[in-house]
C-alpha cells in the first residue's frame, strides 16, 4: 500500500477547527517535513494565497506535496454556500470554488467540498436544496473535468451539517447526478457518528473514496478514542487504497503534540499491515 500522510495547515485557526498548524504556509511545509509527513492539506480563505512562488519553492525544497485544498473557509469566514437561496451568493461561491480548482490544477492537488454545501434551511426545503446543490456541483464538475482536477465531497456529521451526513447518502447523490470528477472522501470522526458499521461503510463505498481524514471518536489522534483503526487500515490495504490519509484532528493538548502523536500512531498501524 502506497499511502501519503499529510498534515493540515491553516493560516488562521478559527474556533475549534481540527487543524494542527497555524501560520505561514511556507513555514508549515518545512515543519511538516521536519516532523516526517509526506504532504500538506491547505486551508485558506483566499485561494490566491496558495499559488505563490514562495510556496512552490518551499514545496520543492522540502519534497512535500499538497494533497488537498480545503474550502470550508468560504462558508465559515465569508458565508458563501453552493445552495444559498440567493443566486448571486451561489454564483460567488462557485466563482471562488473555481479559483480553488485553478490552484489545485497547478499544484496537482485534490479539492475538498465540505461545509461549503450549506445547510437545508427548513425541512420542507430539503428537495430544493438537493436540486440547488446538484446544479452547482454539475457546474463545478464540468470545470474540474476541463482542468484535470479531482474533487471530493465530505460526508459531515449531523451536528455540523444537516444533510448528506453519511457515506451512503453522499454516494447516492454523486451517482444520481452522474458526477465524473467529484468523488467522495471519508472522515473517521464523522463516520463514527453517522455509520452503522464503519468498516462495512468503507467496503461498500471504496469505489468512490479518494481521500481520507483520520481522527478518533473524540476527534483526537488515532488511539485516543474507540475507533478500530487497524480494521480500517486493513480494509484500505485490501482494496489497494493508494491515496492520502490526512491528520485532521483537534490540536490538543497542543498542535505540535497532536501532529507528532498522530503521525507516530498512524505509522505504527501501517507498519503492522
Ligand atoms: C472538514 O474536513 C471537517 O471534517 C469538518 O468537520 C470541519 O470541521
Ligand atoms: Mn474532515
Amino acid at each position: 500500500m502506497h499511502i501519503r500522510l499529510s498534515l493540515t495547515l491553516t493560516d488562521k485557526i478559527i474556533g475549534s477547527a481540527p487543524f494542527l498548524y497555524e501560520g505561514s504556509f511556507e513555514a508549515g511545509v518545512a515543519y511538516a517535513r521536519r516532523l516526517g509527513y509526506d504532504g500538506v492539506e491547505l486551508h485558506a480563505s483566499d485561494p490566491s494565497a496558495l499559488h505563490t512562488p514562495d510556496l512552490s519553492a518551499a514545496l520543492k525544497e522540502n519534497g512535500i506535496q499538497v494533497t488537498a485544498l480545503g474550502t470550508g473557509r468560504l462558508y465559515v469566514n465569508k458565508g458563501l454556500s453552493l445552495t444559498d437561496g440567493d443566486k448571486a451568493v451561489r454564483s460567488e461561491a462557485i466563482r471562488m470554488m473555481k479559483a480553488y480548482i485553478d490552484v489545485a490544477a497547478a499544484l496537482r492537488s485534490i479539492v475538498i467540498i465540505g461545509c461549503v454545501r450549506g445547510n437545508v434551511p427548513s425541512p420542507d426545503r430539503y428537495g430544493d436544496t438537493l436540486l440547488l446543490l446538484g446544479e452547482s456541483m454539475q457546474t463545478l464538475d464540468a470545470y474540474a473535468c476541463s482542468h484535470g482536477v479531482t474533487m471530493v465531497f465530505e460526508p459531515i456529521n449531523r451536528y455540523e451539517n444537516n444533510y448528506l451526513c453519511s457515506t451512503y447518502e453522499v454516494a447516492d447523490f454523486l451517482h444520481v447526478n452522474e458526477l465524473k470528477n467529484i468523488k467522495m472522501m471519508m472522515d473517521t470522526f464523522h463516520m463514527n457518528i453517522e455509520e452503522k458499521d464503519i468498516g462495512q461503510a468503507v467496503i461498500d463505498n471504496i469505489g468512490d473514496i479518494r481521500y481520507v481524514h483520520f481522527a478518533d471518536s473524540n476527534r483526537l489522534w488515532p488511539g485516543q478514542g474507540h475507533i478500530d483503526f487497524r480494521q480500517i487500515i486493513e480494509i484500505l490495504s485490501n482494496y489497494k487504497y493508494n491515496g492520502t490519509i490526512s491528520a485532521e484532528c483537534l490540536p490538543l493538548p497542543t498542535k505540535q503534540e497532536a501532529a507528532v502523536n498522530w503521525l507516530s500512531s498512524v505509522k505504527e498501524l501501517l507498519e503492522q499491515i
